[in-house]
């Protein structure tokens, strides 16, 4: 396990250290201090509890049976929504599967997502996919690959193509320390440093993946140090520090933009929860290795820094969880109210004219056993 080391230096390589930006007390180092405004802390940190809320509210409906699965990311806000931040709006943001709350913040609808979670007739995956596996293009976002890398080398070509066009955009790509054991990791990292495309590998290094620890996952000290190999310079970042995480993701975004090439960015942080809610983690993990994790929460540490500043009450802290909670529920209602997709809408979408076997094959399915009765 990779636990949290002490402060050190500078945002770009030698990949051994750790860049922090927080110190214990909520202040900010001079030297990675991003520069926000408070309105822009407050926003992030809205952000942040409402990504956890959502996360604890879609488990609760898993456990009730309303929903088939979840995937969150509990004590991973701070990584997620601090470099989801750091992106620009031309910028693109390739996912992995626990992003949900930065697509949010990027201006995913809440009702799609929901609707995706349930699979309903407006999901825009049509219930064809698991949930939390849903398209927003709308937010510059890819769609969600299970096969643990494929969404690596997706975007560095659409970095690559980027490139080729002259527009002047970055491109991240989140992924998971399990995920740098795929050739994807490989095959991606070589071509983006071979042709510099603009590209932002962000590792969310959370100790785990499903029930393997890093120690299992790798025999380097660090995940940052595969990046030498490729020629891509890597950072590491203390990945509980919302501002440090900013900090590190915009220097290595205005590097890919400048033409700079390609950055790989290791965040430390820590998987709280299970994998999904289809394990759990206390059959595989010591029970103790949390807890210096829990005292390090990253949305903690914001609402610490904004209560030092005078900038964040109980008062404000009460309104935003009866907010959240009520757009989630209205959510969760309508997407409740909302039928499955049709029965024909599995056989739309290949083909621009439908060939004739499957017009009879949808026929046939429409007329027998499973065709939709009347109430
Ligand atoms: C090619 C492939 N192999 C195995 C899996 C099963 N699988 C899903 S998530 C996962 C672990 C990924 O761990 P990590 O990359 O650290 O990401 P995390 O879940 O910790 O965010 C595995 C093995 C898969 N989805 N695809
Ligand atoms: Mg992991």
């Amino acid at each position: 396990m990779v636990s949290p080391a002490e402060n050190s230096s500078a945002t770009q390589s030698p990949p051994g250290d750790i860049v922090h930006a927080m110190r214990d007390d909520g202040s900010l180092s001079a030297e990675h201090d991003p520069g926000l405004s408070t309105q822009q802390v407050v926003d992030l940190y809205r952000h942040m509890v409402r990504t956890r809320i959502i996360d604890e509210r879609l488990v609760t409906l898993q456990r009730q049976g309303r929903i088939g699965f979840h995937i969150g990311s509990l004590g991973e806000e701070a990584a997620i929504i601090g470099s989801s931040f750091a992106m620009g709006e031309q910028d693109w943001i390739f996912p992995c599967y626990r992003e949900f709350g930065g697509a949010l913040m990027r201006g995913f609808k809440l009702q799609s997502f929901i609707d995706n979670m349930f699979g309903n007739a407006n999901d825009a995956a049509k219930g064809r996919q698991m949930p939390d596996h849903y398209t927003c293009r709308e937010a510059r976002w890819g769609s969600i690959s299970s096969p643990i890398g494929t969404q690596m080398t997706q975007a560095v070509g659409f970095a690559w193509a980027a490139k080729i066009q002259k527009k002047s955009l970055a491109c991240l790509v989140y992924f998971g320390d399990g995920s740098t054991s795929s050739a994807e990791f490989h095959n991606a990292m070589n071509f983006a440093g071979v042709f510099k495309t603009p590209s932002v590998f962000f590792c969310r290094n959370n100790g785990w993946a499903i029930s393997v620890p890093v120690e299992r996952q790798t025999a380097s000290d660090t995940f940052a140090e595969k990046g030498v190999a490729y020629g891509v310079p890597s950072v590491r970042v203390d990945g509980n520090d919302l501002f440090a995480v900013i900090a590190v993701t915009r220097a290595a975004v205005q590097r890919a933009r400048d033409g700079g090439g390609p950055t790989l960015i290791e965040a430390l942080t820590y998987r709280m929860g299970g994998h999904s809610t289809s394990d759990d983690p206390n059959r595989y993990r010591a029970r103790d290795e949390l807890e210096p994790w829990v005292e390090r929460d990253p949305i903690e540490r914001v609402r610490r820094h904004l209560q030092a500043k005078g900038a964040w009450s109980d008062d404000q802290e009460e309104a935003l969880r009866t907010e959240v909670d009520g757009q989630f529920r209205e959510a969760v209602a309508n997407a409740e109210k909302t039928p499955p997709p049709s029965l024909a809408s599995m056989f739309e979408d290949v083909y621009a004219e439908q060939p004739w076997h499957l017009k009879e094959q949808c026929q046939q399915l429409l007329s027998g056993a499973r065709a939709p009765k009347a109430h």
